[in-house]
């Protein structure tokens, strides 16, 4: 499990452009995005730092965050 706060994030094509960020790494990663805090939660193997950097890629300032 890995965890961001994503605070550029602020609508669903932002929610669905992360998602697939995240999936461009891992097709099987179990992704929870959270609008409202704007947090993702991420359950996969992939390293944190592979997905961070797909992210970034894609646009967004993900930062590290304690998994809940
Ligand atoms: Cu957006």
């Amino acid at each position: 499990m890995t965890a961001f706060d994503i605070p550029d994030m602020t609508c669903g094509h932002c929610k669905s452009t992360v998602e697939n960020a995240i999936r461009s790494v891992d097709d099987q990663a179990k992704v929870r995005i959270n609008l409202t805090t704007k947090t993702v939660d991420v359950k996969t193997d992939a390293s944190t730092e592979d997905i961070a950097a797909a992210i970034t890629a894609a646009g967004y300032t993900p930062g590290l965050r304690a998994p809940l």
